[in-house]
């Protein structure tokens, strides 16, 4: 394996922090413990946690209007997994990256697998785009692409997706997450009813070509690029899908695609009840699908979500296996950054809701005592669990402070001596 960021420079930083993290590392631990918490015990299973990296999030794609390429951006795949591998070293929490086509090119995916392999990555889900047409495709997306009106269409896409599928079983991936702009800007401009039935009779045919061990993943959104209707809008019909397509089916809970002030833990709650709680895309937002930064305007909504995870765990039914992803996508800071300091974001809720007293907040809700059930959650929110991630990063061979780290190796800098300038293409959805 040859690793981008130098293990020198990773060391020579690490040696100038370690002994304030153990220090901190201790102290936390004997709080801890006066709580009957082994902090190594949270620690390990921070180790054991990781997010996948989306190679769309590598760039600063942005947001809809505009780009503004960071010099030594990304412009190829090769590039945006040597960024995602530099993500994934400092932080070790980011292991596997989840490409979209075609947005994406690769002419060899055997070889892509062992290139990333060689970088210590693996590859999540695959995404397919039938929202946005490409130069040189036969039916226009116009008019929707699982639920469009015209045959033609609905045959592309579904293609497009069975052909995601091989691409994705040749890099290792086992999941196909599908998210689709289909929808109206107007009353009366579709049928409500009918256009379902078409994306579900089209969802059957990709269902149909997942190989045994692969999921399907259902990405509702409520609104954008339609703001009238969208064919698959909220969680409710996206269960629905995932249900009647049959066990493979499952939904993924993008944070950013509900309305403002929507409960998304209780969701989180209600598919995992019925078995259907198949991923997350994590980013945050204020208004919108604004594919913030993960916790950068509601981190303790990211705890919630969190909380009701590890109550899912304790308490697994059909299972409990959703894939974390982080899915954000701006035109502000240096991606590599970004999504360095979400990764950090994501594991210090997952290490929060670890920390929650299950014992007394199982109690507190049994008794009614609103306000203890809720001082249980609130103790663990208000911890920071800052160490423990630096402990776990360390021992993993990262960075103790992987944000300096990164900044140090100037990597970004020397890319923008190396790499060809970014174009100013289009923004994404
Ligand atoms: C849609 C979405 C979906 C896409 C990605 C680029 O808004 O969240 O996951 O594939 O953005
Ligand atoms: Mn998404
Ligand atoms: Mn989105």
């Amino acid at each position: 394996m040859t690793l981008p960021v130098s293990e020198e420079l990773i060391a020579g930083a690490n040696a100038r922090e370690i002994n304030a993290l153990e220090d901190e590392y201790a102290a936390l631990g004997r709080k801890l413990e006066r709580s009957g918490i082994a902090i190594d015990a949270v620690k390990d299973r921070v180790a054991g946690f990781s997010v996948a990296v989306p190679t769309w999030g590598a760039g600063r794609g942005g947001t809809r209007f505009a780009k503004f390429p960071v010099p030594g951006e990304p412009t190829n795949i090769h590039e945006k997994l040597e960024d995602c591998a530099v993500i994934n070293q400092l932080s070790r929490m980011t292991p596997r990256v989840s490409p979209h086509f075609p947005w994406d090119t690769v002419s060899d995916y055997k070889a892509l697998r062992e290139e990333a392999a060689e970088l210590g990555l693996g590859f999540d889900a695959v995404n397919s785009n039938t929202f946005q047409d490409q130069p040189g495709q036969v039916q226009s997306y116009a008019t929707g692409s699982l639920a469009s009106t015209v045959a033609a269409t609905r045959r592309q896409a579904v293609e497009h997706n069975i052909e995601c599928i091989e691409f994705g079983r040749q890099l290792g991936s086992t999941d196909l997450t599908v998210w689709v702009g289909d929808g109206t800007n107007f009353p009366g401009q579709q049928d409500l009813a009918r256009s379902l039935d078409r994306y579900l009779e089209a969802a059957a045919e990709i269902y149909a070509a997942l190989p045994g061990d692969w999921r399907m993943l259902i990405e509702h959104k409520m609104f954008e690029p339609a703001f009238y209707s969208t064919v698959i809008s909220d969680w409710g019909s996206s269960i629905l899908a995932a249900q009647e397509l049959g066990p493979k089916a499952k939904c993924l809970v993008d944070l950013g695609h509900h309305a403002p002030n929507t409960n998304i833990e209780q969701i989180v709650a209600r598919l995992h009840r019925f078995g259907k709680l198949g991923g997350f895309h994590f980013n945050d937002s204020k208004y919108g699908d604004d594919d913030l930064d993960s916790g950068s305007i509601n981190p303790h909504q990211l705890f919630l979500v969190f909380n009701e995870l590890v109550e899912a765990e304790l308490n697994p039914r059909d299972g409990f296996n959703p894939s974390y992803m982080i899915d954000q996508s701006h035109n502000v800071t240096d991606p590599i950054e970004s999504m360095i300091s979400s990764a950090e974001t994501i594991g210090a809720c997952f290490a929060k809701a670890l920390l929650v007293d299950r014992e007394a907040l199982h109690l507190a809700q049994e008794a009614n005592d609103t306000m203890m059930a809720f001082q249980a959650l609130r103790r663990a929110y208000n911890v920071d669990v800052g160490p423990i991630l630096a402990k776990a990063r360390l021992e993993a061979g990262g960075a103790i402070d992987a944000l300096r780290a990164y900044r140090e190796s100037k990597w970004r800098e020397r890319k923008a001596q190396e790499r060809k300038p970014a174009g100013l293409g289009a923004g994404i959805v």
